[in-house]
C-alpha cells in the first residue's frame, strides 16, 4: 500500500492545490454561489468513503460492507429533513444538475411543456436553455421579471402557464436577489394542474435558517445544491413530501441517472447539514444578507447601479453599463487585484452572455471568513477603485496588495 503523501506522489497536483489554497487565503471570493466549508466537511470529503460502492439505497444496497457507509447517508437524510421540515430527501445527486434532470426524469416525459425563469433574467442552465439537456429534452418556455424594477413578473409567468398548460412550473435561480414568493408560483401551478419545483439551490441556507420564506409548503418538489449558502460539500440533493413523488425521485437518480453514490460527499453533506442545524449558522446567515446589503449600498453610493435597486439575500447584480464597461473586463480587472467575481448579463442585456454589462457579487464566502460591515466598506472601496483605474495596472496591483492585508487577517485553512 502506498502511504506517501500527495507531495511525494504527485507534485504537480500537489502545488496546484496549494496555490488554490494561497489563491482563496490572499483574495476576496465574492462568487455568490461559492462558500468555504469547515475543516470537519474538508475531512469528510476526503475520507475513505471515497473507496466504497454503495449502489442503492440504506439497506437496500448491491454491494456488501455498507454498514458505515449507511450509518452516513442515514445522518445526511434525517438531517436534512430536519433542516427544511420535509418528509423525504435524497441525497444522492452528485450536483444541483443531476438533481434538477432527476426530479424531470421521474416527473416529465420527454417533449413535455415546462415554465421556467430564462436565464438571461436569473434562471439556471438547467431550467431550459437550449444549449442544455433540458432545453433539448423538454419544451422549456421562459418567464420574465418586469423591465422597470427587475423583480419576477408573477402576471407574466400567469398569462404563460394559462396559455402553455405547463406540466411543470419551475420557481428559482442563480442570479435573482428579491424573495422569491413561492406561494404565489403554486396558485399559478394549481391553477392550470402543473407541478411546482423549486430550485433552492442559492438560498438553502437561507431557507434552512428561516431567512427566505421556505418552498414548503408550496413546492411538489425542492431541489438544492449543497455547496452554496447552505456550506457543504459540493453536491446536490431533492426534498419532497409526497411520497408517490419520493418513490419516482430514489428510481431516477438510481438507477436512472447515477450509479453509485458518492459517499465520502454523502457524509460531508451530513457534517455540513449538522453545522447548519446550530444557531450560530442562523448567526452566520443573518450577517451573509447584512453584508451582502451593506456592500449593495456602498457600491451604489459609488455610483454603480444595483439591478432591481438592492438585495433581500446574499447577493446582487450590479450593472456597469453607465460607466461604459462590461462583464468581461470587469471580472478580468478585478482579478489582477485579486478579487473574485464572475461577469452575468443583467435582464435585457444587450451584450452577450460572454460579454455582458453586470457582475454578479455575493457575500457567504466572506462571511464565513468572519468578515462584516466594516470589511465590506473596504471591499466596495476596492472594487470601486478598480472601476476607477481599470486600464492602469500599477494601481490594479496596489489595489491587489491591499486586498492581500484584508485576507491576511481573516486566515483560512491555516
Ligand atoms: N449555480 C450556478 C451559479 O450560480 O454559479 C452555476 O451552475
Amino acid at each position: 500500500m502506498n502511504i506517501n503523501s500527495i507531495f511525494s506522489v504527485d507534485k504537480d497536483i500537489f502545488d496546484a492545490i496549494e496555490n488554490e489554497k494561497l489563491r482563496q487565503n490572499n483574495g476576496l471570493e465574492l462568487i455568490a454561489s461559492e462558500n468555504f466549508v469547515s475543516t470537519a466537511v474538508l475531512e469528510a470529503a476526503g475520507s475513505v468513503m471515497t473507496n466504497k460502492y454503495a449502489e442503492g439505497y440504506p439497506d437496500k444496497r448491491y454491494y456488501g460492507g455498507c454498514e458505515f457507509v449507511d450509518i452516513a447517508e442515514k445522518l445526511a437524510i434525517s438531517r436534512a429533513k430536519e433542516l427544511f421540515n420535509c418528509k423525504f430527501v435524497n441525497v444522492q445527486p452528485h450536483c444541483g444538475s443531476s438533481a434538477n434532470m432527476g426530479v424531470y426524469k421521474a416527473l416529465l416525459s420527454i417533449g413535455d411543456v415546462v415554465l421556467g425563469m430564462k436565464l438571461d433574467h436569473g434562471g439556471h442552465l438547467t431550467h431550459g436553455k437550449n444549449v442544455n439537456f433540458s432545453g433539448k429534452e423538454y419544451k422549456f418556455y421562459g418567464y420574465s421579471v418586469k423591465k422597470e424594477c427587475e423583480t419576477i413578473d408573477y402576471d407574466n409567468v400567469r398569462e404563460l402557464a394559462l396559455e402553455l398548460r405547463p406540466k411543470l412550473i419551475v420557481a428559482g435561480a442563480s442570479a435573482y436577489s428579491r424573495t422569491i414568493d413561492f406561494k404565489k408560483f403554486s396558485e399559478i401551478a394549481k391553477e392550470v394542474g402543473a407541478l411546482l419545483m423549486v430550485d433552492m439551490a442559492h438560498i438553502a441556507g437561507l431557507v434552512a435558517t428561516g431567512l427566505h420564506p421556505s418552498p414548503f409548503p408550496y413546492a411538489d418538489v425542492v431541489t438544492t445544491t449543497t455547496h452554496k449558502t447552505l456550506r457543504g460539500p459540493r453536491g446536490g440533493m431533492i426534498l419532497t413530501n409526497s411520497e408517490e413523488i419520493a418513490i419516482k425521485i430514489d428510481k431516477n437518480i438510481f438507477p436512472g441517472i447515477q450509479g453509485g453514490p458518492l459517499m465520502h460527499i454523502i457524509a460531508a453533506k451530513a457534517v455540513s447539514f449538522k453545522e447548519a442545524l446550530k444557531p450560530e449558522f442562523l448567526t452566520y446567515q443573518k450577517q451573509v444578507i447584512k453584508n451582502a446589503q451593506f456592500l449593495a449600498k456602498e457600491l451604489e453610493k459609488g455610483g454603480l447601479r444595483i439591478v432591481s435597486g438592492g438585495t433581500d439575500n446574499h447577493m446582487f447584480l450590479v450593472d456597469l453599463s453607465s460607466k461604459n464597461l462590461t462583464g468581461k473586463e470587469v471580472e478580468i480587472a478585478l482579478g489582477k487585484a485579486h478579487i473574485t467575481v464572475n461577469k452575468n448579463g443583467i435582464p435585457y442585456d444587450t451584450q452577450s452572455p460572454m460579454i455582458t454589462s453586470g457582475i454578479r457579487i455575493g457575500t457567504p464566502a466572506l462571511t464565513t471568513r468572519g468578515m462584516e460591515e466594516e470589511q465590506m466598506k473596504e471591499v466596495a472601496e476596492f472594487i470601486l477603485s478598480v472601476i476607477a483605474n481599470i486600464q492602469d495596472s500599477e494601481k490594479l496591483s496596489e489595489i491587489g496588495k491591499q486586498v492581500n492585508h484584508l485576507c491576511s487577517k481573516f486566515p483560512l485553512y491555516l
